[in-house]
């Protein structure tokens, strides 16, 4: 079983973490979208990471290979639920946090960030503060309202749905950026239960060793 992404992508994060909390060995394979591999396109008409590549079978999409993998281990731990409104709000919650957040955390401060930095182009300040000030306080609010009492986004247990959220977020605490624990109590208390989570250490390991690289090639190129 190979995942086929990128370290920094929150997606691959999403579908990796979801793999590692169902104990299913995989290999993760760095695959640039914006440097592609000759048979990108074939792998995934629609050009996106990650992909997964189970012997001869190949999925893209992270909701379609987190589907796949779900059904496919069955005796594994569940990350979604049977009680329908929960499994409602799990992939509610989930598709919230592919769009929306998604939208406003990559495109409005990671992208302006790094992606600018690793193509050689300045940080773009504005968007940047842009997306802080006015996209997602109501991107942040709406989360912490839906997580007032409870502890999970769906049901009484871990779900994708927190994986989702945990996997977009992630990003701006690379970017140094995450929100404040006192604007958003539950939001970040939420972000931490799953943060101090093994799988998640581990994983956040990799990706801080793979950013230093990339904070080195640009450094390098800045010397
Ligand atoms: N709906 C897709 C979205 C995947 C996606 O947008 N991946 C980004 C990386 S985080 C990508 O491949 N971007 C390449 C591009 O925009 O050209 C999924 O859930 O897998």
């Amino acid at each position: 079983m190979i995942i086929h992404g990128s370290a920094l992508s929150p997606f691959t994060r999403k579908v990796t973490l979801l793999a590692m909390e169902k104990g299913i060995a995989f290999e993760s394979r760095d695959l640039n979208p914006y440097a592609p591999p000759d048979d990108f396109e074939a792998m995934n008409p629609l050009k996106r990471i990650p992909i997964l590549q189970d012997g001869k079978f190949t999925l893209a999409d992270s909701s379609a290979i987190c589907g796949y993998l779900e059904t496919k281990y069955v005796d594994a731990p569940t990350l979604y639920r049977k009680e329908p409104t929960a499994y409602g709000y799990t992939l509610w919650i989930e598709e919230y946090a592919d769009t929306a957040l998604f939208t406003d955390i990559s495109e409005g401060v990671f992208r302006p960030i790094f992606i600018n930095q690793l193509l050689g182009k300045p940080i773009d300040h504005a968007a940047v503060a842009d997306a802080l000030l006015n996209a997602l306080p109501i991107r942040f609010q709406y989360l912490e309202n839906r997580l007032e009492g409870r502890t999970w986004f769906a049901g009484d247990r871990l779900t994708l749905a927190d994986l989702s959220v945990y996997s977009q977020m992630v990003n701006l605490l690379h970017a140094e950026h995450l929100p404040s624990t006192d604007s958003y109590p539950n939001l970040m208390a939420h972000f931490k239960r799953i943060q101090t989570r093994p799988t998640a250490e581990k994983l956040h390991q990799s990706e801080i060793a793979y950013l230093g690289q990339a904070l080195k090639v640009i450094s390098d190129r800045n010397a």
